[in-house]
């Protein structure tokens, strides 16, 4: 897969270099190009935003820099994604979507957006998506994009070592996932429950799945079907 991510903070995104998705990199599986937006400015001041039409508090980005920048970034066959918290949430089963895909590209813009007429442009001319982490609001695209490039990095074959790993986790079967523990037995007089030690593969099963429901139960009601 080929991911670009586009941003007038590409030090945000040296951390990728570290953990699976730097090993992904490394063995070729992740083609993930990080590019600084002021390269496609040709003011001395490398300008990328301005005041507001109709007024208003922040500033917006200005579309020239974003016009030359994408029309060299994206391909015919790439997924135009830009953190929005203006956008639709972002889901496990849209990474599931995403994984899909041969390129995303991200447009990390400041949270005030990019002038609107960007994405009208490029919706006309391929796929485009606002994506949105959740309900509030950050400062910029930058750590939403990270957020989808680990999430949707990782359901590529060959990026997780291990593709049991990836079914049953929280959201892959629609509850959270149940807790977990390793030794020693007991830790500061807390005791592993005693079902996990005796190797009843069955009652196990069952005792995951109670504490997948009571978990959901409690703190992600809206996950169950009765809501
Ligand atoms: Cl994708 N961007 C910004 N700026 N804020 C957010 C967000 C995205 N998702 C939640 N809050």
């Amino acid at each position: 897969m080929r991911v670009d991510i586009v941003t007038i903070f590409p030090a945000f995104f040296d951390v990728l270099d570290v953990s699976l998705i730097g090993k992904a990199r490394d063995r070729g599986i992740l083609d993930l190009r990080v590019h600084d937006l002021r390269e496609w400015t040709h003011d001395r001041h490398r300008t990328v935003d301005d005041t507001p039409y109709g007024g208003g508090a922040g500033m917006v980005m200005k579309p020239e820099p974003w016009g030359e920048a994408l029309d060299e970034v994206l391909t015919d066959d790439a997924v135009l994604l830009v953190p929005s918290p203006a956008g639709e949430l972002f889901t496990q089963s849209m990474a599931r979507e995403l994984a899909q895909e041969s390129h995303l590209v991200f447009a990390c813009g400041r949270y005030e957006g990019i002038d609107q007429r960007v994405v009208d442009h490029y919706s006309a001319r391929g796929r485009v998506r606002l994506i949105s982490l959740g309900d509030y609001v950050l400062n910029g695209g930058e750590v939403a994009a990270m957020a989808v490039v680990e999430a949707v990095s990782r359901l590529v074959p060959g990026v997780v070592g291990n593709p049991q790993s990836l079914v049953e986790e929280s959201h892959e079967g629609g509850l959270l996932e149940y807790p977990s523990y390793t030794k020693p037995a007991v830790w500061r007089g807390h005791e592993v429950p005693s079902v996990l030690l005796g190797g009843n593969h069955g009652a196990i099963a069952a005792w995951r799945r109670e504490q997948s429901l009571a978990r959901t139960r409690a703190l992600r009601p809206d996950l169950l079907p009765e809501g």
